[in-house]
């Protein structure tokens, strides 16, 4: 089962094979749910060793709230706000994402530690945000968002929210690319409650098989969110208290990680811990959506070669043919329409002719495992090989032999 998460993410998460808990830590007087609770940068910090302890993989930290109504703080508050809480969980050993819309903030985190920047507004906040996430050469989370959250009750306007959120996202994923932004280190998140009303948020929660086929990791954040309370309302309309939302957070979670998205973003860590293993022992989608890999195929890459276990087939040769199913890391290349994001097959054809008029082994077993390294070392995911033998010493008539191998 393979997470495939984005590039540049420190190594200690990257070794993870499960999708990853991020940790909500506002340091703000005013966030929706923990709003006032860890304002102080001592409550802060305490709170962010105590999600870790949880289990949290990433801290989240965020000076600004983004409540609907919420309206912008100056760049030096956020910078107080913040900075300290990032540095500190950092020094502690703990990884820290920054969550801002501010590329000034975004540097000053990852000069001080954090190792994400997760933007609200995917970029649309401030232009300058891609190019210095390029620069800093961190994971980078583009959030689909419309406007300030003063202003975004009155965006949630759709005609088809998944293909319009989809769209919107991918135009953010250019300007990314174009600012410099490596593909490979993007994560998408479909933004829920940001300019969405309930409706809207269940359509891209049914959607994200959908999402996640598009081939970037994407991080799901519904906790705690106002479409959860009015599910979960009273008999008299009531939506559910802010603070007895988890158990439904924690169903998201299960769901997210049953259908193969990269993280969540929580404030009660240990439920969501438990829910991802359980979403993802549950379907075992990670594998599925390898499944669903862009692949190339290349049938019948044939030459002399001198393997086997017979003097005289050292000695003469014969023909052995290889078939190759190339499972691709990406689907960037479908886009891009850019040779540069895939693997050149006329690359793999040539370093899997090479293994055949090489040097000579026994085998065609260990043919197929020379031919399946070759492949692997262009950066495939994985790789299907067959080698076939049709002159192989058999004595009786036959068609083909041959050895399949799927690697790794
Ligand atoms: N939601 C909030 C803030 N930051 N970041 C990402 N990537 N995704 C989200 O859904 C998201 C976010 C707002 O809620 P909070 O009060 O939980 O921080």
């Amino acid at each position: 089962m393979t997470i495939r998460h984005p590039a540049g993410l420190p190594t200690g998460l990257a070794a993870l094979d499960r999708p990853l808990v991020m940790g909500v830590l506002n340091v703000t007087p005013d966030s929706f749910s923990d709003g006032g609770q860890h304002f102080a940068r001592e409550q802060a910090i305490a709170h962010g060793l105590r999600m870790h302890a949880l289990g949290a993989d990433i801290v989240d930290v965020g000076g600004e709230s983004t409540r609907p109504g919420a309206v912008r703080i100056d760049l030096d508050e956020e910078l107080r706000r913040a900075l300290p809480v990032v540095e500190a969980l950092s020094q502690a050993g703990v990884p820290t994402s920054i969550d801002t819309m501010r590329p000034q903030v975004a540097r000053a985190a990852v000069q001080a530690g954090a190792c994400l920047v997760n933007d609200v507004s995917g970029g649309l906040a401030d232009q300058a945000m891609p190019g210095t996430v390029a620069e800093l050469g961190v994971p980078y989370v583009i959030m689909h968002w419309r406007g300030h959250s003063d202003r975004m009750a009155d965006l949630a306007n759709y005609g088809d929210v998944v293909g319009e959120v989809v769209a919107e996202l991918e135009q953010r994923i250019a300007a990314a690319t174009a600012a410099g932004v490596a593909p490979e280190s993007i994560v998408v998140d479909p933004g829920l409650g940001f300019a969405k009303q309930a409706e809207h948020n269940w359509a891209l929660l049914r959607a994200l098989p959908a999402l996640i086929a598009r081939g970037y990791p994407v991080l799901i954040g519904a906790s705690r969110k106002r479409f959860l309370g009015s599910l979960l309302a009273d008999a008299d309309g009531q939506p559910r208290p802010v603070d007895r939302r988890d158990a439904a957070t924690d169903a998201v979670s299960a769901l997210a990680a049953a259908t193969g998205a990269w993280g969540v973003r929580v404030h009660d860590v240990a439920g969501s811990r438990d829910a991802v293993l359980v979403g993802q022992a549950w379907q075992g989608t990670a594998a599925d959506h390898a499944d669903r890999a862009d692949r190339i195929v290349i049938t019948g890459v044939r030459a002399i070669g001198y393997h086997g276990v017979f003097e005289f087939e050292r000695r003469e040769g014969q023909e052995f043919v290889i078939d190759l199913i190339v499972h691709l890391p990406s689907r960037f290349a479908a886009t891009t329409d850019d040779l540069s994001d895939t693997i050149d097959y006329g690359v793999v054809a040539q370093r899997v002719h090479d293994v055949i008029t090489g040097e000579p082994v026994d085998l065609i077993e260990t043919l197929a495992e020379r031919a399946a390294a070759a492949v692997l070392a262009l950066g495939a995911a994985r790789v299907e090989v067959t080698v076939h033998k049709p002159q192989a010493p058999i004595p009786v008539p036959f068609d083909d032999v041959a050895v399949r191998i799927d690697r790794p």
